[in-house]
């Protein structure tokens, strides 16, 4: 029976990669390191440190730093993406996204926020959906990122029900991942070919039909 869906943020609420990508691509200008939007995707679901480190690989540049030096990078980045996202407004939810929830709503389901982002709680604010949750992970608390359970296994306990009662919806192939060893129902947005691990995948957010999942999740 279903109990609750958890969501991803960045990707799948809102497309805040654009935003990560220009704060790492000046970060990554200013250490010298070539830096592409096809190199972000790779950042994607993945933590700010590990971000870090991806950049810097591309840079050949893993030994250049010691740990406190990355530590200062990754704050560097982050102030820069603080600045960016105080542009969002609830104009930038990606569609579909609000009638889903409000469906989620309306039949008793719970509804939770399983993001990797520190930043989670600002992007909502920014959204205006800070009230549509009844948990969000706090990202500074876990210990393992994605693909490693940990973070939808968090939001479940603290929404209180049985991680097999529960479906997460995910754009990254990693947390599509951290959903199926979770033991909960996958639910893809992206393309088929990255997300195949999912049990449905949709192309994009507009296409996400309650009805459909449901039916697809009882059988
Ligand atoms: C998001 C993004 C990642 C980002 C990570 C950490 O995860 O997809 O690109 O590196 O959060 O973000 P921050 O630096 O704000 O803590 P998710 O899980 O919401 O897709
Ligand atoms: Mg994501």
């Amino acid at each position: 029976k279903l109990e609750a869906i958890i969501f991803d943020l960045d990707g799948v609420i809102t497309d805040t990669a654009e935003y990560h990508y220009l704060a790492w691509k000046g970060l990554a200008a200013e250490l010298g390191i070539p830096f592409t939007r096809e190199d972000n995707e790779r950042l994607k679901g993945v933590s700010r440190l590990a971000s870090l480190e991806i950049i810097l690989e591309l840079g050949n540049k893993q030994m250049a730093f010691t740990e406190e030096e990355k530590e200062h990078l990754a704050k560097k980045k982050n102030i820069q993406y603080m600045e960016l996202i105080k542009r969002i407004t609830p104009a930038d939810i990606l569609p579909g996204i609000k009638p889903f929830i409000k469906e989620i709503k309306e039949a008793g389901i719970k509804v939770g926020l399983a993001s990797a982002s520190k930043n989670a709680p600002a992007v909502l604010k920014g959204l205006d959906l800070l009230d549509e949750f009844d948990y969000m992970a706090d990202a500074n608390l876990i210990a393992n990122g994605k693909p490693d359970p940990e973070i939808f296994l968090n939001a479940a306990l603290n929404l209180k029900v049985n991680p097999e009662n529960c479906i997460g919806v995910e754009d990254a192939k990693a947390g599509v991942q951290a959903i199926k060893r979770a033991r909960m129902f996958a639910v893809g947005v992206g393309s088929m070919d990255q997300l195949g691990e999912a049990d449905i995948v949709y192309a994009s957010t507009s296409e996400l039909s309650f009805k459909k999942i449901i039916e697809i999740f009882s059988k």
